[in-house]
């Protein structure tokens, strides 16, 4: 059964890791995709023609989310191509690991600028839109396990991770009345650029996996499921949501 079909589904940050499974997943489950994106075009193309190989249309759009700009003409530019915004999937993000007492002000002005006022401004133009078209709509964001519990070298992350969790709560009594739900999934730790480094580390990498009553860190494609399931039809009363796609790792404390 596929759950997208006719839909248009816009990712951010879509070129690796989680954005690139949602992408695809909402390709296979039938949606004509629009992908933004801000470093290289090779992965973002190559992204595209994954989804066209899938019978589905895709288009690349080039932007840093931290400029409240970049959201704006991403959603007129899947408008012009699709005709629609029907789901908006907010996952850009940066977790630049660091310790705390000399944290750099640049890296935590920037991890919030990418990380909470970029998925503000992607959601509010993607609702905009959605209001406009009168028919209601569906927005995901990609907060994370660590809107929940803290990290050592992530205490400029994990803000911004409680933040968007925030931001879908309140979005989603704010958009309610025009149909749209607001909804995040929280990711425990899945296998990506994001901490390739930081799970270079052997002994920090053996000790998250067996945090994990799973007994596996996450691949980018466990999180396709569960973010179709929520911009679909099938989560029609599901608002406000947050849902812990981790392996179990939240739950384990002994
Ligand atoms: P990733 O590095 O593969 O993906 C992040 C993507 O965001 C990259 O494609 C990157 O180019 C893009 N990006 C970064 N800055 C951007 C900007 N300014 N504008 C536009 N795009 C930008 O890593 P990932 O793990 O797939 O991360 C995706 C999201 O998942 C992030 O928001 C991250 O916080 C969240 N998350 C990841 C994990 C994990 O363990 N990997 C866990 C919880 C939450
Ligand atoms: C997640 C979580 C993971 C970490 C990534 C970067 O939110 O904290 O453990 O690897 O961020």
């Amino acid at each position: 059964m596929k759950l997208l079909e006719g839909k248009t589904v816009l990712v951010t940050g879509a070129s690796t890791g989680i954005g690139r499974a949602a992408a695809i997943g909402a390709a296979q489950h039938g949606a004509d995709v629009a992908i933004n994106y801000a470093h290289s075009d090779g992965p973002a193309q190559s992204c595209v023609t994954e989804i066209k190989a899938l019978g589905q249309r895709a288009i690349a759009v080039k932007g840093d989310v931290a400029d409240p700009q970049t959201a704006q003409d991403f959603v007129a530019k899947a408008v012009e191509t699709f005709g629609k915004v029907d789901v908006m999937v907010s996952n850009a993000g940066i977790c630049p690991f660091h310790a705390f007492l000399d944290m750099p002000v640049e890296v935590v002005e920037r991890t919030f600028k990418v990380n909470l006022h970029g998925a503000y401004f992607m959601v509010q133009a993607a609702a905009q839109q959605m209001v406009k078209q009168g028919h209601g709509g569906s927005i995901v964001a990609v907060s994370s396990i660590s809107a929940l519990v803290g990290g050592e070298y992530q205490t400029h992350y994990t803000p911004t991770k409680a933040g968007v969790h925030s931001l879908m709560q309140s979005t989603a009594i704010a958009l309610g009345k025009h149909g749209i739900r607001c909804n995040s999934v929280l990711p425990g730790t899945i296998l990506t650029e994001i901490n390739k480094d930081d799970l270079a580390d052997q002994e920090k990498r053996e000790y998250m996996e067996k945090r994990t009553p799973l007994g596996r860190l996450g691949a980018p494609e466990d999180l396709a499921g569960p973010i179709v399931f929520l911009a679909s039809d099938m989560a029609a009363y599901v608002t406000g949501a947050a849902l812990l796609v981790d392996g179990g790792m939240y739950v384990n404390l002994q």
